[in-house]
This record gives C-alpha cells, structure tokens and sequence, in this order.
C-alpha cells in the first residue's frame, strides 16, 4: 500500500508476515502535504524476534502520533483476533477501513464495523486506489481547516510576508541554477522569518515591537 500511494517501490514486500520493520517515512504532495508512514504489522507469537517486536513498538507509538490511521485487512482471510486487537487499539482514532486483495474471493467474515464504512482496494489491480487517495486527502483537507491555528496579529502577517517573499526569492534563484550558498541564505531568511512566529529566536526587533504594543509591570 505504501509504495502503491507513492507510485514508487520504496518498501519492501514479501509474503513472509514480520517484512517490515523499520519505520518508513515519505512525503508526498497532493495539493496538501502529506507524511505518509509505513510500519510493521502489529502481531505476537513465538516467530516475532527482538528485532520486530522493536518495529511493533515503533508501530504503535506512530498510531498514536498520526492524524489519520490506515487500518488495513487481508478481506481474503480470516479476520483474527489479532486483527480485532489492532481495531481496537486504532478505532478511537481518525482512520480509513481498508478491505485489501479485492481481487482474491471474499472470506466471509463477521466484522467490528459496518460494511458501508468499508472501503475494498486491491493494490494489485489498483482498484479502488483512487477513491482511496481522494478519502485520504479529503481527512487531510478537514484538518487543515479544523485545526489550523490561525495568525493571530499584525507582526505575525509581516513574518508571514517576509517568510514568503524570502521562499519566492530562493525558488527565482534556483531557476536561473544560483549558487546554493546564495539560495540558501534566502532559504535561511524564510526560516527565521517563520521562527520568530514559533518562538524559537526572539531577535531585538521582536521585543521592541512587544515593547511598544504592551505595558509591562515591574
Ligand atoms: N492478491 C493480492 N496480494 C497482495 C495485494 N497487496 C499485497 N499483496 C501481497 O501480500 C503480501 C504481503 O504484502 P506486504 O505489502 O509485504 O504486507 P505488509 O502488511 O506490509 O506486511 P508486513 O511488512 O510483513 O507487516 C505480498 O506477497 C504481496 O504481494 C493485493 O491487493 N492482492
Ligand atoms: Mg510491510
């Protein structure tokens, strides 16, 4: 699924279950930037080594941070309990129901969700792929409008300002193949222009400019 949305082979895939184990990480653009993450599937047994069970914790700990869950079922197979205790661990959270191998015969399986929440792909045909690609960056979309935080005065507009006059400057000298060093000081002034928004420099201009809009007690 992993390389099938970055339309590259970036991870590798076996039929041997315990493939994956270290955290895969790309981004991809889609209108909306997107970080999508690859882990190792979430299973016990006696087969699973110290090396998987670490890519197991790297797994869950990267359900927890993600803003949306990919939960993704073989609808070819027995849904497990192994497969229930992902649900579960996963369910409170923003996810997509992923049925994968649409193209093998359908196990008929009685499931912790409804059946319209289902969505049936095949990574091996590309079915449903595309509708699977709009839902993601449907969810995607939501976000950014529910969660953004907004600017929330006038300093923080010029930085913003600044900030992209700064990226436009840098993209203008990386078309004409500037020297990096040049394009990178446009770059830099783009990040320090965004830094004094986070709060991670406070130059002297920052704190005249508080200075001048606050009153500060003693
Ligand atoms: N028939 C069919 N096989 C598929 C499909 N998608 C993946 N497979 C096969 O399923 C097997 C497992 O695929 P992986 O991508 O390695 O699965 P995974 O969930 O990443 O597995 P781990 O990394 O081991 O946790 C491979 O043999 C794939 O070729 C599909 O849509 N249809
Ligand atoms: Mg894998």
């Amino acid at each position: 699924m992993f390389n099938t949305l970055l339309n590259v082979e970036r991870a590798i895939v076996t039929d041997i279950a315990g493939t994956t184990r270290d955290v895969l990480k790309e981004n991809l653009d889609w209108d909306v930037a997107i970080t999508l993450i690859d882990t190792a599937g979430i299973r016990q047994g006696e087969e699973v080594g110290k090396v998987e069970e670490i890519g197991i914790e790297y797994s869950k700990q990267s359900a927890d941070e993600a803003d949306l869950v990919l939960f993704i079922f073989d609808s070819s197979q027995p849904f497990v309990q192994e497969d229930l205790d992902i649900w579960n661990f996963i369910k409170d959270k923003k996810n997509i129901i992923i049925a994968n191998k649409a193209d093998l015969p359908l196990y008929n399986n009685q499931l912790p969700f409804d059946e319209d929440k289902i969505l049936h792909i095949s990574t091996l045909t590309g079915s449903g792929i595309e509708e699977l690609k709009l839902q993601i960056k449907n969810t995607v979309c939501e976000f950014s409008v529910e969660d953004a935080e907004f600017i929330t005065n006038h300093r923080q507009e010029e930085c913003l300002k600044r900030c992209r006059e700064s990226l436009v400057r840098a993209l203008d000298a990386a078309k004409i193949n500037e020297l990096q060093d040049m394009i990178s000081i446009d770059l830099k002034a783009a990040l320090l222009a965004l830094d004094e928004i986070t709060g991670e420099v406070i130059t002297d201009e920052i704190l005249d400019n508080i200075f001048s809009h606050f009153c500060i007690g003693k």
